[in-house]
């Protein structure tokens, strides 16, 4: 892509309400434009990233055997009758009508949804485990929507669902997800801490939020900082191996401020492991029984024909709250790197260019086509502005590789540049090696 081409309608005049890192960044490298409170267009830079989200937050869940299916974002009011919940949902649910006058609501949350999915064709224990999920726009008329993606009326979910025949094996479910979502975070390059959080209006007695750390985060956060020191990807993808390690991973202090006891926090993290810090919840997982099974008589026959209620629970990512999140996390001292993971492009290439010499972009044409023959994602400066600005334009769009052609490349090497890091010149192979490493 030519940045000259790329739709990216940066904003200069900031708006006084972007008050946080993550939504004046978004604003000004163009990645959203909002359209009313807490509701936003994504446009093409901010999509291509949440996209790559989404896709990493899709494999994580197919690893552990979830299926991807898609609801509606209209519900019908009846099934939340059902539940329960029409009532208790009170303001934050936005409620409309159609034309026959049947009273429909732009689903917040789907347990009610898939449960009636699951109760018209699921009969029998044999059936089961089954975890299903999907990825879809969700509405809350939050009363304060804020701070760009990170709080709004309209958002990005994914949402999974598990269903099995006893607590027990509800709880290996809610194992494989709390598995999944350390991966998940992990190859976002983020660190994510799982800790025992409130249910709220979803219900239930077991749930975990997950939380990463972000200095201008929402939330307080103190830990013992050993917390980091486990890797997910040591445990084994079998029911003991991943119960051993949920009991690893909460058995280490790390509360929100709801949570907080100083006594308890000097009593149990040595002085020197204590982390006070600030976070940010991406995710949140709750294990809730028969909530909604049994008010919407979800019923299976067990393995002695006896009917009884599936056991369930449901659990978020919020995919477009992550992009936010994520600049949050890594947005430091005026420079803005993506993870290579998620990160827009591969590469940029950064020509030197002026009126009257064009011999620079020729050349960064000539690796521009070179490196996406290879399958490299390449942006390519070709606009007519000093280097100066180019540079302080990306690092703020982040990409985080650049090759810069001025006079420190010449002939068949190149200045190569990791943002954050000095700069050094190497042949396109070695070039192409970096990248695809
Ligand atoms: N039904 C459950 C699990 S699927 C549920 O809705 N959980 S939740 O309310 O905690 O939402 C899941 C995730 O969505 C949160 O962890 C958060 O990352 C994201 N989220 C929730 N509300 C908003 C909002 N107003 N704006 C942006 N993201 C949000």
């Amino acid at each position: 892509m030519y940045l000259s081409k790329l739709f990216i309608p940066t904003t200069k005049d900031l708006p006084t309400e972007a008050k946080i890192k993550s939504h004046q960044l978004m604003l000004r490298t163009g990645m959203i434009k909002q359209s009313s409170a807490g509701i936003y267009s994504w446009l093409p830079l901010g999509f291509k990233i949440m996209k790559k989200i989404e896709q990493i937050v899709r494999e994580e869940q197919n690893s552990i055997g979830a299926q991807e299916m898609l609801m509606p974002t209209i519900q019908s009011s009846e099934i939340w009758k059902e539940s329960g919940r029409y009532d208790d949902y009170g303001e934050e649910m936005l409620r409309i009508k159609d034309r026959q006058g049947r009273e429909m609501l732009y689903g917040p949350t789907n347990e009610e949804l898939i449960t009636d999915v699951f109760r018209s064709s699921v009969k029998s224990y044999k059936s089961l485990p089954q975890l299903l999920y999907h990825i879809q726009w969700k509405f809350r008329d939050e009363i304060r929507p804020r701070f760009g993606v990170m709080r709004c009326k309209e958002f990005y979910m994914k949402d999974a669902y598990s269903f099995d025949l006893s607590d027990e094996d509800a709880k290996k479910s809610y194992n494989k997800m709390f598995y999944s979502y350390l991966k998940t975070f992990s190859r976002l390059n983020l660190k994510a801490i799982p800790m025992a959080a409130d249910t709220g209006p979803i219900g239930g007695d077991l749930s975990h939020e997950f939380v990463i750390i972000a200095e201008t985060g929402e939330s307080d956060v103190y830990a013992d900082k050993k917390i980091f020191e486990i890797d997910p990807n040591v445990y084994k993808f079998n029911d003991s191996s991943l119960l051993k390690m949920r009991e690893d991973f909460t058995k280490i202090y790390a509360v929100t401020d709801e949570k907080f006891k100083k006594e308890d926090f000097n009593k149990l993290v040595k002085k020197e492991n204590q982390i006070i810090t600030k976070g940010i919840e991406v995710g949140h997982i709750f294990y809730f029984g028969d909530k909604y099974s049994k008010p919407m008589n979800c019923l299976i026959d067990d393995k002695s024909g006896k009917k009884t209620s599936v056991k369930m629970g449901s659990y978020g990512i919020g995919v477009s709250r992550l992009v936010g999140a994520v600049v949050e996390a890594k947005y430091n001292s005026s420079v803005m790197k993506w993870p290579k993971s998620i990160s827009p492009f591969d590469v940029v290439i950064i020509p030197s260019i002026s009126k009257n010499n064009k011999e620079n972009l020729e050349k960064a044409e000539k690796i521009y086509n070179d490196l996406k023959k290879q399958n490299i994602d390449v942006l390519l400066d070709d606009v007519d502005e000093n280097m100066s600005n180019k540079f302080k334009k990306h690092d703020l769009i982040g990409v985080p590789f650049q090759i810069i052609i001025g006079s420190k490349s010449k002939g068949n090497n190149f200045e190569f540049k990791e943002l954050n890091s000095e700069s050094e010149i190497l042949s396109l192979d070695n070039i192409k090696i970096k990248l695809k490493s």
